[in-house]
């Protein structure tokens, strides 16, 4: 008995000698067949009642030996795999879900911009889009707007040293440009984006800001298509009850040009703060597209006709969201910023 025993022992001592383990998952392994309820060195302790009396103290030492082999093996897998562990980076779970990263929530110019391009959408008309990085032509003469032209002084931007014909856009004209040059006709577009401007920043303005134009040419189309298009744009981001007024203005690339004013929402006509009291908010400039500009990107002026508008999209967005100070735009505050949509 005693014999068959020892055989065992000794097999059993050459595997513990020889075991590893590179993985916590191997440790406890190696730990539950000789060292758990169910190991080898508890199922070996259970033979000692078959042992004769006169050799159980003799048994009691080799398995005593035995077990604490085992601890000791236990214990040296246990350090090695843990410093191996330690010393390839923190052991992390990735079955556990992760946290998850802020999603962040629109931003109210963007909402702005996005109310104003889908009533547009809604009457047919596309959205474009150009490059921010523009060539003089294209942001200026294109336009109508000579080389020493005075109105190039009220767009005073910046231009990339690197080249000298480069500037950071002033309006998102230079789109509608683009779009024209293409000559597919007819022609009905929104054109969002960013402009820039060299001016000096304050609460109500900013070196840069957002804008939205749009531009619709075809044969016929009338000043009368302009109003109609623009008073049911102002009805749809305003109400119904909205009253529209134009004045005669003046911009190189159309002709006759006009500013649209609608009644102050706010005092609903009777004067405000906010309408300086007049009783009327200026929200955008429109007009026939110049002949000039429509020959410069190649469209027979005799045959088409076009109107065309631009807003600024800070200021409304001020309005219809009680903001007092366009820089808070642009600080990525996200105090400020999660307070338009919720956060998700
Ligand atoms: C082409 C032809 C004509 C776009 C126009 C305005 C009038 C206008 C201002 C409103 C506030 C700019 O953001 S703002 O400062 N814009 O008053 N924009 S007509 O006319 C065009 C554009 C493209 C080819």
């Amino acid at each position: 008995m005693m014999d068959q025993l020892q055989q065992q022992i000794d097999a059993y001592q050459n595997e513990i000698a020889a075991a590893t383990a590179s993985t916590p998952e191997e440790v406890e392994q190696f730990r539950s067949r000789f060292l758990g309820t169910k190991g080898i060195v508890k199922t070996l302790m259970g033979e000692m009642k078959q042992i004769p009396v006169d050799q159980k103290k003799a048994f009691g030492q080799i398995m005593n030996a035995f077990k604490i082999l085992a601890e000791e093996k236990w214990e040296a897998l246990r350090t090695s795999v843990a410093a191996s562990v330690s010393a390839s980076g923190p052991s992390i779970d990735l079955s556990l879900p992760g946290d998850p990263p802020p999603i962040g929530s629109r931003h109210p110019v963007i909402l702005m911009r996005n109310r104003i391009l889908s009533i547009f959408q809604r009457l047919g008309f596309a959205v474009a889009e150009g490059p921010e990085i523009e060539d003089d032509f294209h942001n200026f003469t294109a336009l109508n707007l000579a080389e020493n032209h005075p109105a190039r002084d009220m767009q005073d931007t910046f231009y990339l040293s690197q080249n000298p014909d480069w500037l950071l856009r002033t309006h998102t004209s230079n789109i509608q440009i683009r779009e024209m040059e293409k000559g597919n006709l007819p022609i009905r577009i929104v054109c969002p984006g960013r402009v820039y401007r060299n001016e000096t920043i304050s609460a109500r303005s900013h070196c840069f800001f957002h804008q939205v134009e749009g531009l619709y040419i075809d044969e016929n189309v009338s000043f009368a298509d302009l109003k109609q298009t623009l008073y049911f744009f102002v009805q749809e981001m305003f109400g119904k009850d909205v009253r529209v007024r134009f004045r005669p203005s003046y911009f190189p690339f159309t002709e006759p040009s006009a500013e649209m004013d609608i009644s102050c929402m706010l005092c609903q006509g009777s004067g405000c703060s906010v309408c300086k009291r007049s009783g009327w908010l200026e929200i955008l400039g429109c007009g026939m597209v110049h002949p000039n500009v429509l020959e410069n990107c190649g469209i027979d002026s005799s045959k088409y006709t076009g109107f065309a508008f631009g807003m600024g999209v800070e200021r409304p967005a001020l309005l219809k969201y009680g903001i007092n100070d366009i820089r808070l735009f642009s600080e990525n505050d996200v105090r400020f910023l999660q307070q338009f949509t919720p956060a998700t």
